[in-house]
């Protein structure tokens, strides 16, 4: 039996995303002007499309193909992209480098680096709605809609953006740590898997197990980006490495130290593995890609 080559599987999976996002950028007016450009800038800045990637595999674990969880993988990375570009305003974390490259307001603006984010946002949903015209079951693309819609608000990435924001300098224990992780990187990751599954359709128990896997996944992959603030090196995670700790921000390695952390991350991507017993070969992608989110450098 062959063996499951998840660096094959990346680059094949990554090249459907980059082609439909370049299609997303090339279906904008060019009247848009600099939004046009700050967009299409951090869209294609050098992403892992980690989360596309969830959602394809995601439709695979049920017996559909990539294709089908195109609409929730290209609002997934717009989303994403959005968030970063709002993460790295002076109003937040205030930082000139993401990916190695200068950050979207230092390149063209404050205001537009807002506008470029709110552009993104807004054409998440868009771009998803539209694949109503697409012979897509409009069903399946209102429950996505809702799911990823949910997963990015307040319920999901702002809040716990905004309890990051406010736990800066202050001791918090572990239970509001996992809190901030779970909502501000875990709910989109969730939203990823469920979505591609949503979009293929699939039955309760198999939809429940892979929430189980995305809840556990979701926090050892924000576990293990705490551990690379610390231990990453900086050409290959295009960045400073040990900022948390210089802004004060609440990190699994600041409460527990590495080592716990590390085996926390482990305990939860092995929690995750687990949960797809029943899957078969299709949920090869997703153990796979469990294990590379503890292991990366980026
Ligand atoms: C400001 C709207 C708003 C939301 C902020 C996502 C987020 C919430 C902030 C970004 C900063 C950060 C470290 C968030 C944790 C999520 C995370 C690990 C982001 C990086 O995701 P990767 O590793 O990034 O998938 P690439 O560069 O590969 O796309």
């Amino acid at each position: 039996m062959a063996v499951f080559n998840l660096s094959d599987y990346l680059t094949k999976r990554r090249k459907i995303i980059e082609e439909e996002l370049q299609n997303v950028i090339k279906g904008i007016d060019e009247a848009s002007g600099t939004l046009k450009r700050a967009m299409k800038y951090s869209l294609f800045s050098g992403g892992k499309r980690i989360r596309p990637i969830f959602a394809f595999a995601a439709a695979e674990a049920v017996g559909g193909t990539a294709k089908d969880a195109l609409p929730a993988a290209i609002a997934l990375e717009l989303i994403h992209t959005y968030s970063l570009v709002h993460d790295d305003l002076p109003a937040m974390d205030d930082d000139d480098l993401r990916r190695g490259l200068p950050t979207s307001h230092k390149v063209f603006g404050e205001a537009q680096a807002v506008l470029a984010g709110d552009a993104l946002l807004t054409k998440a949903f868009s771009v998803l709605t539209d694949f109503a015209n697409n012979n897509i079951n409009p069903k399946k693309l209102l429950m996505v809609a809702h799911e990823i819609a949910q997963a990015a608000g307040e319920q999901g990435m702002l809040g716990g953006q905004i309890a990051d924001i406010e736990s800066e300098r202050k001791e918090i224990d572990l239970p509001s740590l996992e809190f901030i992780h779970i909502r501000k990187t875990g709910a989109l990751i969730l939203a990823s898997i469920r979505s591609g599954a949503i979009l293929v359709g699939t039955d309760e128990d198999k939809l429940g197990k892979l929430s189980k896997y995305g809840r556990n996944i979701g926090l050892a992959f924000q576990i293990s980006d705490d551990i690379l603030d610390v231990v990453g090196d900086k050409e290959l995670m295009g960045k400073k490495p040990g900022q948390d700790h210089v802004k004060g921000k609440a990190t699994y390695p600041a409460l527990l130290g590495l080592s716990e952390s590390r085996k926390m991350a482990e305990k939860l991507v092995e929690k995750a593995i687990e949960t797809l017993s029943d899957f078969g070969k299709a949920a090869e992608p997703l153990r796979a890609i469990g294990t590379f989110i503890i292991e990366r450098q980026s």
